[in-house]
């Protein structure tokens, strides 16, 4: 295996909308490349980077993997990620090691809701951008129209630096507008092409568009303005030059034509990726030095070895498999380094390089690159490996908290020692997901970014690790509160021979603002009840709320003030005391007016116009409260508030009422009460899971 220095690497992630074609181009470059023999295809699950058995099935990636291809001396890596909402993580944790980002686009569809997204990350990353537009064959695919999109939506200052010859079904090849030659690309799909001369009909569009890239390109940077100013235009070099480092800085995004299905126009982008895009050299990663400074690491072979690890694999036969970036100096094999995250040591087996699933083991990895390591004691996503003597730590990576929780119950009654194990290193890989108990219902919870990843995990957790799992509809997290004030009364009392029982205890209880939760209040004044038992009366009232009076569901948003009572000198003992608050706590609920709240979610959804109407009044059915309606070029955005029980079923419902064109993003926004008539369900429902527990028991 060739060892690359990192002026002849380039890390670029693929990212994008889901199905705008990132997985299938990526194949196209395996094969362009000679990487593999047979062009890959995502419909028939023969693809390099979506190899889990789930990526397969579904034909979507679900996880972000690597690959490589050598170009033109150069070594590019690239990171081919999910695109689908509930596993965008995956692909933020990319674009933190890339240099560059490739942002495809499907040439039909336009901009969509996770292109924007990702833009935005990669904003902030300060990445350099190269934009991909693709599915150029398709019925109603136009550069134009995309190119409007990208332009209003995502930034002024996407450039192509390519046209197409024909689009949609007679898209045959691109005309690179730097050097002005033209390439058609056989129609048999194995990416042969032939230089040709512009197409007659094209030379003034070509002209006019070559012209618009140079001013763009002379406007970004003053001492090729006055070049331009001077000669008119720009020499090839000038261009070149300029292009690159515009592009670098974050200022352009030169846009190029494919179609990957076709196997058209790859090459072309691999050679705009060797002479655009950054070298990793070009972008040093800011972490924290030995004494706590702030240093920059640079890739550079000379400094000490550093790596940053973005993503962990759960294989139930290899182990754990980190993969990392080297920032600085060399990785070596069977080497020990420092992980100054755990401020522990790690002994490394075999470093490898990974083409999708398939290893090659590797003496070094040099600065600047990917690679992987299996079975790592304890090192996980987001920490840093270093040099024991200079260590460094970069920032971790963020993973969103999860938005919806199910419960989980093993088939078998032994497995659950196995799923807590097992989920435990399915949290590894991956973060977003969370795995607990119900401290209520003691239920088994898994929570994650919406129903198809909580789906996802258990087909995973099936597969790798031999558990199989019932999913229960997902729990609402309501809540109980009041609406009124009332005093109350709790008194225990009990006499049986020797030792008796005595509490009593009033007390007030008042509604509060939502999210306030729980207040208690002790204004007992000359020692009606002895200053030793108050903790014992709000114990009792802590106990009761948390067990609910309506439903079950914990009550907020009130306060109590215990303000009057009485003792006896001899019966009277903490247990009483607590038994009476959680009387007085009963009493008070038969006047207190008692309701229930529930969660309503902050909704955006994102679908072509033409579904906005529909939509809406969708919403409206779900008990939703429409905020507002947006318009980005062909996309509309609707914004609303709903109610989480109503969002369940969204998923599906917005895939068969697009075909699987709009998306939708959602999070927790505040609590509200339940209308009525749905509460006396809610009871019903809680009473009826009661009894079945009881039964259960018996
Ligand atoms: N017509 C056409 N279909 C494409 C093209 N690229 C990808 N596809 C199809 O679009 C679907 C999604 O492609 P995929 O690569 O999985 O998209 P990803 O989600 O961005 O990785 C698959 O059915 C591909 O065969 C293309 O250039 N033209
Ligand atoms: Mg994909």
């Amino acid at each position: 295996m060739k060892v690359y220095d990192a002026a002849s690497i380039r890390n670029v992630a693929f990212v994008g909308h889901s199905s705008s074609g990132k997985t299938q181009l990526a194949a196209a470059i395996l094969a362009d490349a000679g990487v593999v023999n047979r062009f890959g295809k995502v419909d028939d699950g023969t693809t390099v980077t979506d190899f889990d058995e789930e990526e397969v099935a579904r034909k979507h990636t679900l996880s972000s993997s690597l690959a490589f291809v050598e170009w033109q001396k150069t070594k590019i890596n690239l990171i081919d990620t999910p695109g689908i909402g509930n596993f965008l993580s995956d692909a933020c944790a990319a674009l933190q090691v890339a240099d560059a980002a490739a942002v495809v686009v499907d040439a039909v569809a336009g901009v969509m809701v996770q292109t924007e997204k990702l833009w935005a990350v990669a904003n902030e990353a300060n990445l350099p951008r190269l934009v991909v537009v693709n599915r150029l064959d398709r019925e109603r695919a136009s550069l134009e129209r995309t190119l409007q999109s990208l332009r209003e939506v995502l930034h002024r200052a996407v450039i192509p630096i390519q046209l197409p010859i024909g689009e949609e079904k007679s898209f045959k090849g691109v005309v690179d507008l730097v050097t002005k030659k033209a390439f058609v690309f056989q129609p048999d799909e194995s990416g042969t092409f032939a230089p040709v001369d512009v197409p007659a009909d094209m030379t003034a569009a070509v002209d006019a568009a070559r012209e618009a890239l140079i001013e763009m390109v002379a406007e970004a940077d003053e001492r090729l303005m006055e070049r331009f100013f001077e000669a008119g235009t720009l020499t090839d070099d000038e261009l070149v030059a300029g292009l690159r480092s515009a592009t670098i800085a974050g200022t352009l995004f030169p846009l190029v034509c494919t179609s990957a299905l076709l196997n058209i126009g790859a090459p072309q982008l691999l050679d705009a990726i060797v002479a655009y895009l950054p070298a990793p050299a070009d972008r040093p990663f800011k972490g924290i030095g030995k004494d706590g400074t702030s240093v920059a690491r640079a890739a550079s072979e000379k400094d000490p070895v550093a790596a940053f690890v973005w993503k962990t694999i759960a294989d139930p036969f290899a182990g754990r498999i980190t993969m990392f970036r080297v920032v600085s100096g060399a990785l070596k094999s069977d080497s020990t380094v420092a992980n100054k995250s755990k401020e522990g040591v790690e002994r490394l087996g075999s470093l490898m390089l990974l083409q999708g699933k398939t290893p090659t083991t590797v003496p070094e990895i040099k600065a600047g690159d990917l690679g992987a390591v299996a079975k790592l004691k304890d090192t996980l996503t987001s920490d840093t490996l270093g040099d024991k003597a200079d260590p460094v730590t970069f920032p971790a990576m963020t993973f969103p908290e999860p938005v919806l929780s199910y419960a989980i119950e093993p088939k078998s009654r032994g497995d659950e020692d196995k799923i807590s194990t097992s989920m435990h290193r399915l949290e590894e890989e991956d973060p977003a997901i969370k795995y607990s108990r119900d401290p209520q219902t003691m239920e088994l919870l898994l929570s994650g970014q919406g129903q198809l990843h909580i789906e996802v995990t258990v087909a995973k957790l099936k597969r790798r690790f031999g558990v199989d799992v019932n999913l229960k509809p997902p729990r609402i997290p309501y809540r109980e509160t009041i609406k009124a004030s009332t005093e109350a009364h709790g008194r225990h009392k009990k006499q049986t021979g020797g030792h008796g029982q005595f509490g009593d205890c009033k007390i007030r209880v008042e509604p509060l603002p939502r999210g306030t939760d729980f207040e208690f209040v002790d204004d007992i004044f000359g020692g009606s009840i002895p200053r030793q038992f108050v903790p014992a009366v709000e114990k009792g009232i802590q106990d009761a709320r948390t067990r609910g009076y309506l439903a079950g569901y914990p009550m907020v948003d009130f306060r109590v003030t215990v303000f009057d009572g009485s003792y006896h000198d001899v019966d009277s003992n903490e247990l009483s005391f607590k038994l009476a608050g959680s009387l007085a706590f009963k009493d008070a609920m038969t006047r207190a007016r008692p309701t229930i709240l529930e969660p309503v979610m902050h909704v955006e959804v994102y679908a072509p116009s033409d579904f906005a109407g529909d939509l809406m009044g969708d919403l409206n059915g779900r008990r939703g409260r429409i905020g507002g309606m947006d318009t980005r070029g062909s996309t509309t955005v609707i914004k609303a508030q709903v109610p989480m029980s109503e969002m369940l079923t969204y998923e599906q419902h917005l895939t068969s009422a697009t075909g699987g064109r709009g998306s939708y993003h959602m999070e927790y926004s505040h609590y509200e009460e339940v209308p009525s008539h749905l509460q006396a369900k809610i009871i019903a429902a809680a009473k009826a899971e009661r009894t079945g527990v009881e039964v259960e028991e018996v």
